[in-house]
């Protein structure tokens, strides 16, 4: 009791002075715990914890026993929390980060320097991404363009790319990343991934666009991702007003979504990392990303939902772990993707459904394109690491890791070819699934 006291009242002031102060948020010394749960009482505990929700910020959620969960813990909590912690005979705990801001530091270092182009070497902010989409699609401007499909709530376009050789008749490909601000990686590979897209001489990749129309939203949060470069580099939501009383801001794009909304896995509190927000689509940009789905949503083949970090292949649904129909034929794309992600650099990826893999959480973006749309393919991805560097992935990692993503990517729509195919032979199965159905 007196151990809970004390970790909530030292992280209650931690929570307020981060709300109240405009500077930047540092994380000296703040370490991140990978804990093991061995016990379901274990688990109780760490579910506790993250319930707490006090300066202890979970990088990945408690999962279920035997599965590791990484914990950011402030100095002044590491001393409570430990003995507490490793009291439990069997709980794992290891230090995965030394000091989160150290490694932010040296991240900075690598940061492209201003006015220079992306080069996939370092992250760029968001004008980088956005002037690079701009001049990709002003140098395209046959077969791309730049859609702004609406606005963030701090007023920022909301910008997807298309890309379309057919005169937008084709198959189309919605691919997005960085709805959660922190998941650097996942914003600097779809960059790359448009660059190949649009530049690639090589035929294999010069075929993804002539099969199919494609929709890209590097940034789906913009308003947070700018967050990161300012003021924040863990923030996860976007950064609308609450009725939070301690000020705190955002929702948790990936909660907001209106196929199951709030069914479990996401939180009322508006200062939670995984607040759901008031109502489905309370987020103008989940909103506007909806929005726009809906009018692609009758030839759109593949809905692509790209995170990190954490190395996973994730099938839908979030909610629960309900089977559907089509199922095994996920399984059986996903496990081809993971391979021909592993023939690269032998960067292994996990296959499965999100319950299964990591814990219910409703009102993802995933659920939602199933739900509601059946669109044929429907996956989330979580891109590297494992944990080592987790949300701070050094930027020498960019080029790798788009490259093996680019090989799950061309796997992905090979598949997606073959059953276009199968299509025209009437009533195979694979036909059935390709066929999009109203909402
Ligand atoms: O919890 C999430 O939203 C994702 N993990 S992350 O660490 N990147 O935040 C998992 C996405 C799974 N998708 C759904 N829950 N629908
Ligand atoms: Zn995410």
């Amino acid at each position: 009791m007196k151990f809970a006291l004390v970790v909530t009242l030292t992280l209650l002031g931690l929570a307020f002075s981060n709300q109240i102060s405009a500077e930047r948020v540092k994380y000296d010394n703040y370490k991140v715990y990978r804990f093991i749960p061995q016990t379901e009482e274990e688990r109780q505990v760490l579910i506790q914890l993250q319930e707490s929700n006090l300066g202890v910020k979970f990088w990945k959620g408690v999962k279920s026993v035997g599965q590791p969960v990484d914990v950011m813990v402030p100095p002044h909590v590491q001393m409570d929390l430990l003995p507490a912690m490793t009291r439990r005979e069997n709980m794992g705990v290891s230090v995965f980060v030394e000091d989160v801001q150290k490694l932010i530091d040296q991240e900075a270092l690598t940061i492209l320097k201003e006015g220079r182009a992306l080069d996939w070497t370092s992250y760029g902010t968001l004008a980088d991404i956005y002037e690079f989409l701009d001049a990709q699609a002003a140098a395209h401007s046959d077969i791309a363009e730049v859609i702004s499909i609406g606005t963030s709530f701090e007023g920022r376009d909301l910008k997807v790319l298309s890309i379309s050789k057919s005169g937008n008749t084709k198959p189309a490909i919605w691919y997005d990343a960085t709805i959660h601000a922190r998941e650097w990686i996942s914003g600097a590979t779809c960059t790359y991934i448009v660059n190949e897209l649009l530049n690639s001489a090589d035929p294999a990749i010069v075929q993804l666009t002539v099969d199919f129309d494609w929709k890209i939203m590097c940034v789906a949060n913009p308003d947070g991702y700018v967050y990161t470069h300012t003021t924040d580099r863990m923030w996860r939501k976007t950064r609308s007003n609450t009725t939070s009383p301690l000020g705190c801001k955002g929702a948790d794009p990936n909660r907001n979504w209106g196929y199951q909304f709030n069914t479990g896995g996401s939180s009322g509190l508006p200062c939670d990392d995984t607040y759901h927000g008031t109502t489905a689509f309370s987020q103008v940009e989940t909103k506007a990303m909806s929005d726009y789905f809906n009018t692609i949503a009758d030839r759109a083949v593949f809905f692509l939902s790209v995170h990190s970090y954490s190395q996973f292949i994730l099938l839908p649904y979030g909610y629960s772990n309900t089977r559907y129909p089509d199922y095994n034929e996920y399984m059986r794309i996903g496990n081809a993707a993971k391979a021909a992600i592993a023939r690269r650099y032998n960067t292994q990826f996990t296959v499965g459904n999100i319950v299964d893999l990591l814990y219910p959480a409703s009102g993802g973006s995933v659920d939602w394109a199933k739900g509601i749309h059946d669109t044929s393919l429907v996956l989330a991805f979580e891109l590297r690491d494992t944990g080592r560097y987790g949300f701070i992935l050094p930027a020498d990692q960019i080029i790798p890791s788009s490259l093996e993503f680019l090989d799950a990517l061309l796997e992905m729509v090979a598949q997606l070819r073959d059953r276009i195919e199968a299509k025209q032979q009437p009533r195979s199965a694979s036909a059935e699934l390709l066929m999009p159905k109203k909402a």
